[in-house]
């Protein structure tokens, strides 16, 4: 089954909307398979966005997203990384539709609540870079008829 790894940023912890943003994924119907609160140090944020190196806001990317505490996780379902995109609405807040994740608590570019891989190659990479193997589990819902 696809996984992929969602981050709530450090703007959405201090604002509280950990548990709101846990809340979609787990109605929406997707498996959290592992999650945890922590401090991202330079040298991960730095490779993270590795991708934005060269970019103008580089700088102000690391120091945001290390700037406090950041809620790390992976979840698992069919098709999950391009819905979990579209659940979290366009990069820019301002441009993000009402409903999704960025359009209902976001206003600025830098700060805009939740980061979600954006292909397989991403979420393999972005997974094996905040999780160890062993934090990642996989386990069976009762009714497996209508969840998983
Ligand atoms: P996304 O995949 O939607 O998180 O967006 P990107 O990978 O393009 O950008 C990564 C992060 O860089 C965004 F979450 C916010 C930040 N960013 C800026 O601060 N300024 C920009 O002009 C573009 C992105």
């Amino acid at each position: 089954m696809e996984k992929t790894f969602l981050m709530v940023k450090p703007d959405g912890v201090q604002r509280n909307l950990v548990g709101e943003i846990v809340n979609r994924f787990e109605r929406k119907g997707f498996k959290l398979a592992g999650a945890k609160l922590m401090q991202i140090t330079d040298e991960l944020a730095e490779n993270h966005y590795g991708e934005h190196k060269e970019r103008p806001f580089f700088g102000e990317l690391v120091s945001f997203i290390t700037s406090g505490p950041v809620f790390a996780m992976v979840w698992e379902g069919e098709n999950v990384i391009t819905t979990a995109r579209d659940m979290m609405g366009k990069t820019n807040p301002l441009e993000a539709a009402a409903g999704t994740i960025r359009g209902d608590y976001g206003i600025t570019v830098g700060k805009n609540v939740i980061h979600g891989s954006d292909s397989p190659e991403s979420a393999e990479r972005e997974i094996g870079l905040f999780f160890n193997e062993n934090d990642i589990l996989s386990y069976s819902k009762q009714d497996s008829e209508w969840i998983y």
